[in-house]
């Protein structure tokens, strides 16, 4: 698709052309701002990432006022509850009637893709397999950013920079050491994951806890099923050859589950470390982080995407309220605005791996702890309430 170049001056640049840098540029595209988005890689690889597949209420809703929501709609599956097994039990969420709210099932790659497709409509600049992007002077009042593409060095002025190029992306690393503060989490084992064209085993999301690991079951569609299993924090896809996956898999269901699994060959396998980071504040001068680029969680919550989009709600407003009122309180706020949320998705996230895993020796009394708490969580509608709330995602 051919986008127009990036002009030599725009309102916002937006590093980054991943869920959050997408949004973004949809976002402020709707509220009549300019932006031109700079991204590292192909878009071909951008949207073979097989990542997320929960969407929180406020994300869909977001999405829908995005005008990105169609295809959605029509495609995804609206979940009114998960199940946790462990110890042969399963137990089930009721999201619908602990909350009034659910959860859409439908994967990042198809929320980047309609994000594609709605600002290649919009002709949003967009330039992507572009290398040493750098942003400058962001601490004065005319920032500016660099970039090569094709061997050629491209200046683009701006009001504001928006760093949405995740984790390892290059706009946090300019934010000087002094000024920035981080917190971080790894956990001793990591998720390895596959997709395979086969019906997902549940109607629902099954959360499995396993002496010998966790285990996930989770879907894309009727003949598409998303399955992960605890592993160690360093194996590698070639440690898991499909007939120890699914072997492995069998183990950690309850039989039930276990004896309806269909199994099939593996389309895709990945490994995922699991760790927790938070950097604080979100704001450096006319810099702004959002997304990845400015927090991680563990997977087992769902709750990375969902931030990213939370924090691109946020910022999102107070850019059009800066660029075409003048007004910069949102920007001001935006940072410990996001935090808040964020935090509450960190502890959340952080809380369900350490309930659900298996810590490589742990004490016996933290294995007692965590099953007392599966125990409380199976028969305490308070305790359900609350993982409900939690899940399908809290307020902006
Ligand atoms: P991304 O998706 O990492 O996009 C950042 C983009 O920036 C580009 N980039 C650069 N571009 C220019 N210059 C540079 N120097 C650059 N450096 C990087 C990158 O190429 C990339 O395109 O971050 P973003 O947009 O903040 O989105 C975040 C989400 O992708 C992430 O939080 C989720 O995938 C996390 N996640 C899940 N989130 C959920 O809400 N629900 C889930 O069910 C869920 N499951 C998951 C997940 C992540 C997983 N993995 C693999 C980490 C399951 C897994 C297994
Ligand atoms: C997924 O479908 O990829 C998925 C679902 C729920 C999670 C993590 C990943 O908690």
């Amino acid at each position: 698709m051919n986008h127009p170049p990036p002009p030599a001056r725009v309102p916002v640049v937006i590093i980054g052309g991943g869920p959050a840098g997408l949004l973004l540029a949809r976002l402020l595209h709707l509220a009549g701002v300019g932006s031109a988005v700079l991204e590292r890689q192909t878009r071909e690889h951008v949207m073979a990432r097989v990542r997320a597949g929960v969407l929180e209420w406020g994300t869909v809703e977001t999405l829908r006022e995005a005008g990105v929501g169609h295809r959605m709609d029509r495609e995804g599956a609206v979940h009114d509850g998960v199940g946790l097994t462990f110890s042969d039990r399963h137990v089930r969420i009721d999201f619908s009637r602990l909350t009034g709210k659910g959860v859409m099932v439908y994967g990042q790659t198809q929320v980047t893709a309609d994000l594609y497709a709605a600002i290649d409509e919009a002709g949003v600049p967009l330039a992507d397999e572009v290398e040493a992007v750098t942003p400058h002077d962001v601490a004065g009042d005319a920032p500016y950013v660099t970039y090569t593409r094709d061997g050629v060095t491209h200046r683009i002025d701006c009001d504001y920079v928006a760093g949405c190029d995740g984790y390892h992306g290059v706009s946090r690393t300019v934010i000087p050491a002094s000024v920035l503060r981080t917190c971080e989490r790894t956990y001793p084992f990591g998720w390895l994951g596959i997709l395979s064209e086969t019906p997902p085993v549940d109607d629902e999301l099954v959360y499995a806890h396993h002496e010998r690991g966790f285990a996930l079951c989770s879907m894309r569609h009727a003949m598409l099923s998303r399955y992960y299993v605890q592993c160690v924090v360093d194996d590698t896809v070639d440690d898991w050859p499909d007939d120890r996956f699914w072997s492995e898999l069998v183990a950690r269901l309850p039989k039930d589950a276990a004896g309806r699994l269909v199994t099939g060959p593996s389309v895709e396998k990945s490994v995922t470390p699991l760790r927790s980071f938070v950097a604080e504040p979100l704001r450096y001068g006319r810099l702004f982080l959002a997304g990845d680029a400015g927090h991680i969680v563990p997977p087992t919550g769902a709750k990375g995407l969902n931030l990213a989009v939370s924090d691109v709600r946020y910022l999102a407003a107070a850019l059009g309220d800066a660029v075409k009122g003048g007004s910069t309180t949102g920007l001001d706020e935006y940072s410990d605005r996001a935090l808040a949320r964020v935090w509450k998705a960190v502890r959340f996230s952080w809380w369900l791996t350490t309930l659900m895993h298996h810590f490589p020796g742990r004490s016996q009394f933290d294995q007692r702890i965590q099953e007392a708490e599966l125990d409380y969580l199976a028969g305490s509608e308070a305790a359900q309430r609350s993982f409900a709330e939690n899940y399908v995602g809290l307020p902006f």
